[in-house]
């Protein structure tokens, strides 16, 4: 089963097929108070999404989990938080990205710890994104070639 592992011409194979173009993308800006977010992200019915400032480059995630910690008091949910607080005070800065001529075994590597990559261009301006479920989906299609 694992051979396609070593299959060579699925490990090169370039990513681009996979991606979902960034206008397909739901996503935050910078400045955007964290009671947008959590309604683009509830409505949208996504976990995590992107983080883009007014020029398209990638700055970060942002998750439900993210900003309900971020509400917590000591003892309270402060819900006036979510309007006195920006995406860029609590987003993730830490994200997974990859370029677009990145390989497919790159991409299978990253996927482990992560739902899905952000590609970026050499400028880091966000391009799209590679999820893990379309990584499944090639590697299920190669095992039942
Ligand atoms: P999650 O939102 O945690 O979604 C986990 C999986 O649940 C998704 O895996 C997908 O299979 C399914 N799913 C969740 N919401 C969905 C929806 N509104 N429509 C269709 N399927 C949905 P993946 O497709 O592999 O996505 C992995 C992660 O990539 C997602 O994690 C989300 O954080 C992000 N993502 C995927 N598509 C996105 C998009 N169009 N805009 C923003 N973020 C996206």
């Amino acid at each position: 089963m694992f051979d396609i592992l070593k299959n060579q011409q699925l490990m090169d194979k370039e990513i681009e097929e996979l991606l979902i173009p960034a206008e397909k993308v739901a996503h935050v800006q910078l400045n955007n108070p964290l009671e947008h977010a959590l309604l683009v992200l509830v409505k949208s019915g996504y976990t995590a999404i992107p983080v883009l400032d007014t020029k398209d480059k990638l700055h970060g995630l942002i998750s439900k989990s993210i900003i309900l910690d971020s509400l917590l008091g000591l003892e309270f949910i402060e819900v006036d938080k979510l309007q006195n607080k920006i995406v860029a005070d609590v987003m993730e800065t830490d994200v997974p990205t990859i370029q677009q001529d990145a390989t497919f075994a790159r991409a299978l590597t990253l996927s482990i710890n992560h739902p899905f990559m952000c590609v970026v261009d050499e400028n880091g301006l966000f391009v799209s994104i590679l999820t893990r479920r379309s990584i499944l989906a090639l590697v299920s299609k190669y095992l039942h070639m």
